[in-house]
């Protein structure tokens, strides 16, 4: 069977790739149909190397599809999600706008793709720095169970789109041309500095950011009892997020015994010798898939802990492949 696939915000730095990923790994597309603002009605975008003209994102536009990937913005996933449900269409959105809403499964297929089976027209797509954490700590999670999460990301700029590449493009020319930087995106000038504040605070003075990989990890995992303490940055890399993470758990951990652990899971690259000063690098990992893991050593702090260094494309593993990898659990599990 082949299937009617929709991309809202494909002109977007996820939706870009999405179509890229779609193609990559030859999901079985009938017909592709990239929608996006009316500002880009007509333009090209290229799918299985045809031109294919861009449409508006409206409601009546996704009864010809059976699933549409949304990466448009919470705004525009609350207005069109339940317009595409109710013309037929399985949404798998990207976007904050339901991921904690009790009807809707929210999925990394590595983790948890059982909960595809009770999704009623939406499956939400975790926060990338959700993504690639869970990733690495799933293994971890069934072998030693986790107790206590303490992370902190350094997120590149391509987590805000293609604003976010652009603003620091732009000011570290301004810099090198000893220009005034200009500050639009961000609260801060980005370039050459780390801005502890992704999203806005909330009422306990965590970010949205942080308290969503709070959120998100009770969900995903099916365990509140998890504690997780997130503290979230912007740094001035374009591409890839990077974490470093601290768990306590129940069992005893041992640093050797959990390496070979994580390096059986699935979707996930061990890059770890420190005599080689050999660990995951951002400026290395762009366009990959995995989620990869070094740094990996005891917590001699506490009874069972363990520290680790994880790194993941935020474009990829952390928002479009997690999302056509959900699309190609629906068709696993029959649920499309
Ligand atoms: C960010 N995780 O990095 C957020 C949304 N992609 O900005």
């Amino acid at each position: 069977k082949r299937y009617s696939v929709g991309v809202v915000g494909a002109m977007g730095a996820v939706g870009t790739e999405m179509l890229k990923i779609l193609e990559q790994r030859d999901f079985p597309v009938g017909n592709i149909k990239p929608l996006d603002v009316k500002e880009n009605e007509g333009k090209k975008v290229y799918f299985n190397g045809r031109e294919v003209e861009v449409q508006v994102a409206q409601e009546g536009a996704f009864g010809d599809l059976d699933i549409a990937l949304f990466s448009a913005g919470e705004a525009a996933s609350c207005d069109l999600a339940p317009a595409a449900v109710s013309e037929g269409c399985i949404v798998i959105d990207n976007s904050n706008a339901f991921r904690m809403d009790s009807k809707v499964p929210l999925v990394i297929p590595e983790v948890n793709p059982e909960d595809v089976m009770w999704h009623e027209g939406i499956i939400a797509n975790p926060n990338c720095s959700t993504i690639q954490m869970l990733v690495a700590l799933k293994p971890l999670h069934d072998r030693y169970t986790i107790k206590r999460i303490v992370v902190s990301t350094y997120q590149a700029v391509s987590g805000s789109g293609l604003p976010g590449i652009l603003e620091l493009e732009e000011q570290v020319r301004a810099y090198i041309e000893n220009r005034e930087l200009k500050v639009k995106v961000y609260p801060h000038q980005i370039a050459f500095n780390a801005i502890p504040h992704i999203d806005t605070f909330t009422d306990n003075a965590y970010t949205k950011e942080e308290m969503k990989m709070v959120h998100e990890t009770h969900k995903i995992f099916h365990d509140e009892k998890i504690r997780v303490s997130p503290t979230a940055v912007r740094i001035p890399v374009i591409r890839c997020h990077s974490e470093a993470i601290n768990i306590e758990t129940e069992k005893p951990i041992e640093a050797q015994e959990a390496k070979e652990v994580l390096s059986k899971a699935p979707s996930i690259k061990v890059i770890d010798d420190i005599s080689a000063n050999v660990y995951p690098l951002a400026a290395e990992l762009k366009g990959t898939d995995e989620v990869y893991v070094g740094r990996i050593r005891q917590d001699f702090s506490v009874k069972n802990g363990l520290n680790m260094w994880v790194v993941a494309d935020n474009l990829r593993k952390g928002a479009a492949l997690n999302a056509v990898q959900i699309a190609e659990t629906l068709i696993k599990y029959k649920k499309v």
